[in-house]
């Protein structure tokens, strides 16, 4: 949807220049409070003392060669990065390392326990260095211990192919991405406890485009609601999105007969790819995640116990290899990543001016409005608002397009 507006704000958006951040700047990673309402628990992990001195007589010149890998989640400071192959070049000086023949070599798939260095080179908005999916170069520090963790400094972050990111709130000007290079994002709500919320939908959709990452929603829980009175509500997007709009029940994908056939759709759409899932707390994100995955890796819990602690069950993002055994061929380039809900979602780097590109079936309607520069909120003789009046356009698009408006700077 809307590619005009995409477009449109990718075409007037200087590229950003390479900067270094530095430690002291303040930036948010994927790992800090992602729901800013919430009591997201900080996991910090010490540095090991035996980390710190190695890196202390490390040489900080990053011409020498750098592995490379993709940030899987971040805990605290610490971020798991699975490695790439590893070049020829790059064992030469791993093992020029004091101590590196001990441990183990590293190899293409070890994750390594990443810590940042004094000075980081990104592409990319610092006000998240680092998010889940990052493509990364960093230095490997040598395994002293047999059966030890990799671990490893990270000394850039390469530039973001796409990204799903929000205006974090309460702080201005602060950009919070979500995921990074993924291919799709997909926006999970559920058709009860709690009832999706078509608002929050709107302004993911719209990030969603900014950030060049392909749409599919997803609504869950559909054993709990007539489907007929869902799929009315939600007319609008299922002609938009028609085959990328899912309705399912995850918890019953494996034992009932249509929920197993709206699974295997859901599956198709993620196959290849490396998708983002997102949505409110308590939609069932992490249970979707763990039926596709075949396995409890993350933890679900139930509404009431939720709001009882004023907590999230998952509170950071992570990134998990998506095995479809039945496709042996995209096995391994099937990705998802699971995230903490979403409470809040304020749109980043979106005008007033530029809102109606990313409502494009208003545009049909906005030629005819008496002013050029009608905003469709107070004119007089404003054609989009006939449309709203005369049902040619959805009413609640009308009040979500309103409602951004009205929260968006001029
Ligand atoms: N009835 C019903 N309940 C479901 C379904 N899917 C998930 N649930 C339940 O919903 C609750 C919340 O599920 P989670 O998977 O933890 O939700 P989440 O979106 O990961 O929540 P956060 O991690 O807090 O963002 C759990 O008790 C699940 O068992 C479904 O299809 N139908
Ligand atoms: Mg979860
Ligand atoms: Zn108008």
């Amino acid at each position: 949807m809307a590619r005009s507006g995409k477009q449109y704000t990718q075409d007037n958006k200087a590229r950003r220049s390479i900067r270094t951040w530095e430690k002291g700047t303040q930036w948010k990673g994927i790992s800090d409070k992602v729901d800013d309402d919430s009591a997201v628990p900080r996991h910090a992990v010490p540095m090991k003392r035996r980390t710190k001195d190695i890196q202390r007589s490390l040489p900080t010149d990053t011409a020498s060669p750098l592995a490379v890998g993709r940030v899987l989640y971040g805990v605290g400071r610490t971020w798991m990065v699975l490695l790439d192959d590893v070049s020829a070049e790059v064992l030469d000086v791993y093992n020029s390392l004091p101590g590196a023949q001990v441990g183990l070599q590293p190899s293409s798939g070890m994750i390594v326990e990443s810590t940042t260095a004094r000075s980081v080179e990104s592409n990319n908005d610092v006000a998240t260095l680092l998010a889940v999916g990052d493509v990364v170069e960093l230095q490997l520090l040598p395994v002293l211990a047999e059966g030890a963790m990799a671990t490893g400094v990270i000394r850039s972050v390469r530039e973001r192919t796409s990204k799903f990111a929000r205006a974090s709130a309460g702080v201005d000007g602060m950009e919070q991405v979500i995921a990074a290079n993924a291919d799709q994002v997909l926006i999970i709500m559920a058709a009860a406890d709690p009832f999706y919320n078509k608002k929050l939908l709107d302004r993911m959709l719209i990030s969603a485009v900014d950030g060049n990452v392909e749409v599919g929603i997803c609504i869950n829980k559909m054993d709990l609601m007539d489907r007929a009175f869902i799929e009315e509500d939600l007319a609008f997007y299922k002609e938009e999105f028609s085959a990328r709009l899912f309705f399912i029940s995850a918890t019953h994908a494996l034992t009932d007969k249509r929920s197993a056939k709206s699974l295997e759709e859901v599956k198709q759409f993620l196959r290849g790819k490396t998708t983002i899932c997102t949505g409110p707390s308590g939609v069932g994100k992490s249970t979707l995640v763990n039926v596709l995955l075949g396995d409890h890796v993350q933890d679900t819990s139930m509404g009431s116990e939720k709001t009882f602690k004023g907590m999230h069950t998952t509170s950071f993002g992570r990134l998990f290899a998506l095995p479809l055994v039945d496709d042996p061929e995209t096995q391994e380039s099937t990705w998802i990543v699971d995230t903490p809900g979403i409470r809040e979602w304020g749109l980043w780097n979106v005008s007033r001016d530029e809102l109606i590109f990313y409502f494009e079936e208003f545009e049909a309607f906005s030629s005819q409005c008496k002013f050029s520069m009608c905003s469709h909120r107070h004119e007089p003789d404003c054609a989009v608002k006939s449309a709203v009046e005369q049902d040619m356009v959805d009413v609640e698009r009308y009040e979500s397009y309103c409602a951004l408006w009205d929260s968006l700077s001029e």
